[in-house]
């Protein structure tokens, strides 16, 4: 089994050149969050404005939106009414990738299917996202787009249909097994999170800890794969990138604020150090 290596996670801080702009690093879109559900929304967005995207567009339900908005004014926003979700296939369209699923809820499973099939960019499926396609997934093999699926031990389970001590009891056949079947990045999160791609390879993390046991890390996972994704990163790396950074935010977090305290979105504020000793 092979570590994800610290330089390959320090890859994806690109020096940006100096006659940029904002288009060079990508559109992200978020289609996240819901009405109870919104801080899934600003910790999955907030992470992507944090790694480096050109511009992120969360698409929200009008319900959520001002309490999103007032907390990220660098994002711009997609604000869908719950009974037309059009705008956010319109705006899928200007995205380069996409993060599909964190807080989304999942009393509208049609529409996730329909962003899967609409999709051209890469993608990434999280959370309710997840819940949305686990009694049929055959969806996935009708999709032309890149894939990563970030799912926890419980997701991981509802996808296979099996249960949570049969994912933990082989972690590694479950996600290498999934990924080669639907030819996808599986990213298997918990304790000692695995990178499974199509082709057999394989990397397991070393950094993170039981700090991060708790609600809200895995969604700022999952914009943190997204902004990657956007700037053009081919897909294992920037999952794998992702997850080692994500657990060294996790890390230092909890050198400063102990295991017991430290909030996922300490971690989100913990980035700009990161990308700092990167740089
Ligand atoms: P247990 O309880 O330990 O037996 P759910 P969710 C299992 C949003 N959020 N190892 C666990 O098993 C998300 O984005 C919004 C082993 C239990 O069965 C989703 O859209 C937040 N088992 C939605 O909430 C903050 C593990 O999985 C099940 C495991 C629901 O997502 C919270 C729980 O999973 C949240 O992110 C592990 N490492 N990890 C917000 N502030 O807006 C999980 N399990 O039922 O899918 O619930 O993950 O909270
Ligand atoms: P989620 O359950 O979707 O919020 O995701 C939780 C995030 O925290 C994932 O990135 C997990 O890998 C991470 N995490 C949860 N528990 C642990 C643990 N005991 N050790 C290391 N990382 C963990
Ligand atoms: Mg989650």
């Amino acid at each position: 089994m092979n570590w994800i290596p610290e330089q390959l996670a320090f890859s994806v801080a690109k020096q940006r050149p100096k006659d940029s702009n904002k288009g060079t690093f990508g559109r992200l879109l978020c289609i996240c969050g819901s009405a109870g559900m919104a801080g899934a929304a600003m910790l999955c967005t907030g992470a992507a404005l944090r790694c480096g995207t050109g511009l992120v567009d969360a698409a929200l339900p009008e319900s959520i939106y001002p309490i999103v908005a007032s907390r990220l004014p660098e994002a711009v926003y997609t604000v869908y009414r719950e009974d037309d979700f059009s705008p956010v296939l319109h705006s899928l369209r200007k995205a380069s990738a996409c993060v599909l699923g964190c807080g989304l809820s999942t009393a509208h499973p049609e529409r996730v299917r329909n962003v899967l099939r609409a999709c051209c960019d890469p993608l990434v499926l999280d959370a309710d996202g997840l819940n949305c396609i686990a009694e049929d997934v055959s969806v996935l093999d009708t999709v032309s787009a890149p894939l990563v699926l970030t799912p926890h031990p419980g997701e991981m389970a509802r996808l296979l249909h099996c249960s949570v001590e049969d994912v933990q009891a082989d972690r590694v056949g479950a996600a290498a097994s999934f990924a080669a079947e639907h030819k996808v990045i599986l990213v298997l999160k918990g304790a000692g999170t695995l990178v499974a791609a199509p082709d057999g390879r394989l990397l397991k993390n070393p950094t993170g800890n039981p700090g991060m046991a708790r609600g809200g890390s895995g969604d700022l996972l999952a914009g943190m794969i997204g902004a990657f994704l956007a700037q053009g990163i081919e897909p294992y790396t920037a999952a794998a990138a992702a997850v080692y950074l994500h657990g060294l935010a996790g890390d230092r977090c909890a050198a400063r604020f102990s295991q017991q305290a430290m909030l996922p979105h300490d971690m989100l504020n913990e980035l700009p150090r990161i990308f700092l000793r990167i740089e």
